[in-house]
């Protein structure tokens, strides 16, 4: 492995130790660590800029749900030090800001080719080595890639009847336009109500003359509490960081320091648990779930959480026949990514807002200037699809990934992705993934995951280095055994009763796998640190110039 990009014997392609497909935080965070390891590298990045998810998603009231003093990278004592956030959770400029200070200030922008999507990757097993086209024509060759492609970052247009001859603007809040959008004087509909819609509905209310929102699915969503951040408050974090960051990445399940629970909710009595959540309540964001300790685990314990924010609901929502409407009743608190809001609710009692429910219908048809749903003609001028993501496989599926005789990521992953640990899949060598399916991931504060990905990435190349090994692979017998371990602990949990995306049932003929590991970042980590350990239990790898397997498990 060199350091610097050379031409390969026999080829004019450039050739890089790594390729690395995506400049997100994934993306940034692993071109700084393989640049000081001294390998050289190449990151091809779609977008015209770094930052990932918070380069595309910059529709109205977008911003973090995690609190912006964790959602913030820790391998550097100095940015964590320097940064100044704003707010308790920071909004999506100021995030995208943070990413493109991040690649300014480690000057990775040179190793970045903007504008260029990685098309191919196919491993030509005479060289040991990668090709990867791109989308100006070019091929390069790489050692290794790896898969920095973001979980939410292929947005999903709907396949709805009469949408491409809806005559006004169609926006997707996962691919917002950079000179924004006025919505003033404007009749909007918005499809859906996750995270997105939840965030954008208040602030588009504000602009629109009408907001109709279709909703199918209503969703539990957490007062945000947002506000901006004193320099008291940020010096407090500051001064405590190495131990907030300790506990979120080796204690918290969710790579989130906060107070952590003791006991189950049946443990209290309803008085006592209805303080505690209106507590959680009051101080907002994602932690309510935190309240008690089996809320995931225990249809019971989470029935008494759903109920309390149920009542809420109703309690915010003066119409009852809307509240009623807007109270989740299908799936368990949580097992859908629980939402955090600012005004959610409280759009919903604004002249200038409908709430259509097509629980039972779906929309119907999209007219040249109207939604039809449920019988009833919805005339609209604008149209926001608030539809999500095709999650954690949707960017890894849209590049051809090859490997021997041929075989694509996609045969293989047919059934539902196969991967060991979430950082490999058998069959593909030397193709890595940050965050992918089988790791906690999506289930995570990303930034936690992301670090632990890369540093666990960037040790094992240069273990591989240091050992004279070229070639490493995940087994079928450990990715087997993951993939069961994966699965065996989602269905302890109430997470698969629900129509998720982390379940893949938001994608019509998607297969319905959980696609997460639940065990917990820091259970998580401690697995990967001893596997490593173990000198990669479970991962074949060949030495230079002999195909002898140094270590199998
Ligand atoms: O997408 P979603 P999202 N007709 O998939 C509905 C992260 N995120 O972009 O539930 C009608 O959650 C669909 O209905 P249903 C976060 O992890 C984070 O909002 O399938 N409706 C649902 O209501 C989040 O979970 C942040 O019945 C249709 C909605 O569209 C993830 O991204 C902010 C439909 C899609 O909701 C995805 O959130 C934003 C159709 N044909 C996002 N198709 C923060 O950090 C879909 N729907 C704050």
């Amino acid at each position: 492995m060199s350091a610097a990009p050379s031409n390969a014997e026999n080829s004019r392609e450039p050739a890089f130790d790594v390729v690395v497909v995506g400049a997100g935080f994934a993306g940034m965070y692993m071109l700084h660590r393989l640049r000081k390891l001294g390998f050289s590298a190449r990151v091809y990045e779609q977008g015209s800029d770094v930052g990932g998810t918070w380069y595309w998603n910059r529709y109205p009231g977008a911003r973090c749900d995690v609190e912006s003093m964790q959602y913030s990278y820790s391998f550097s004592e100095e940015l964590q030090q320097e940064w100044n956030w704003s707010e308790r959770y920071a909004p999506q400029p100021e995030i995208l800001k943070y990413a493109q200070h991040v690649a300014d200030r480690f000057g990775l922008r040179q190793d970045i080719v903007f504008n260029t999507r990685v098309e191919r990757a196919e491993f030509d097993e005479g060289c040991g080595a990668w090709q990867v086209a791109t989308s100006d024509g070019k091929t390069v060759r790489a050692q290794f890639v790896v898969l920095a492609t973001g979980c939410l970052s292929n947005a999903r247009m709907p396949d709805i009847k009469g949408l491409p001859d809806f005559e006004g603007n169609v926006y997707h809040t996962g691919h917002w336009p950079h000179e924004g959008v006025d919505f003033t004087n404007l009749r909007v509909g918005v499809i859906g109500t996750g995270s997105s819609a939840i965030q954008s509905v208040p602030l588009m209310a504000e602009q629109a003359r009408h907001l109709f929102v279709f909703q199918r699915t209503p969703n539990f969503s957490i007062p945000a509490r947002n506000a901006a951040l004193t320099d008291e408050e940020r010096d407090a974090v500051r001064k405590n960081y190495p131990e907030i960051r300790r506990v979120a990445r080796e204690e918290a399940r969710n790579g989130i320091y906060a107070e952590m629970p003791d006991r189950g909710a049946l443990d209290d009595g309803e008085n006592a648990r209805r303080v505690k959540y209106e507590q959680r309540w009051a101080k907002g964001g994602l932690t309510f779930m935190m309240a008690y300790n089996n809320l995931l685990l225990d249809q019971t314990a989470n029935d008494t959480a759903a109920s309390f924010v149920r009542d809420k609901i109703a309690e915010i929502v003066r119409d009852p026949a809307i509240a009623r409407c807007l109270q989740p009743d299908n799936h368990p608190i949580g097992s859908k990514r629980i939402c955090v809001d600012t005004d959610y609710y409280a759009a919903f009692n604004r002249p200038n807002v409908t709430l259509v429910d097509i629980r039972a219908t779906g929309v119907e048809e999209i007219l040249p200037n109207a939604v039809r749903a449920g019988g009833q003609m919805h005339e609209i001028d604008t149209l926001v699809l608030a539809t999500g993501f095709d999650a954690m496989t949707g960017s890894v599926a849209k590049i051809d990934i090859r490997s021997r005789d041929g075989r694509t990521l996609n045969q293989k992953w047919a059934a539902g992705p196969k991967t060991y640990l979430g950082l490999m899949s058998e069959g593909f060598p030397n193709l890595f993934i940050i965050t992918g399916p089988g790791s906690p991931s999506v289930l995570s504060n990303m930034i936690v995951s992301i670090e632990q990905h890369v540093d666990w990435i960037a040790d094992c190349l240069a273990f591989m280095r240091n050992h004279g090994l070229v070639s490493m692979e995940a087994t079928p017998d450990a990715e087997e055994q993951w993939v069961a371990h994966v699965n065996e602990v989602a269905q302890m949990t109430v997470y698969p009763q629900a129509n998720s995306w982390y379940m893949g049932a938001n994608i019509p003929g998607k297969p319905r796998i959980f696609m997460p590991y639940i065990g917990g970042v820091g259970v998580y980590r401690r697995i990967c640190n001893e596997v490593a350990a173990a000198g990669y239990r479970g991962f074949a790898m060949t030495a230079r110039q002999t195909d002898r397997l140094a270590a199998t498990s």
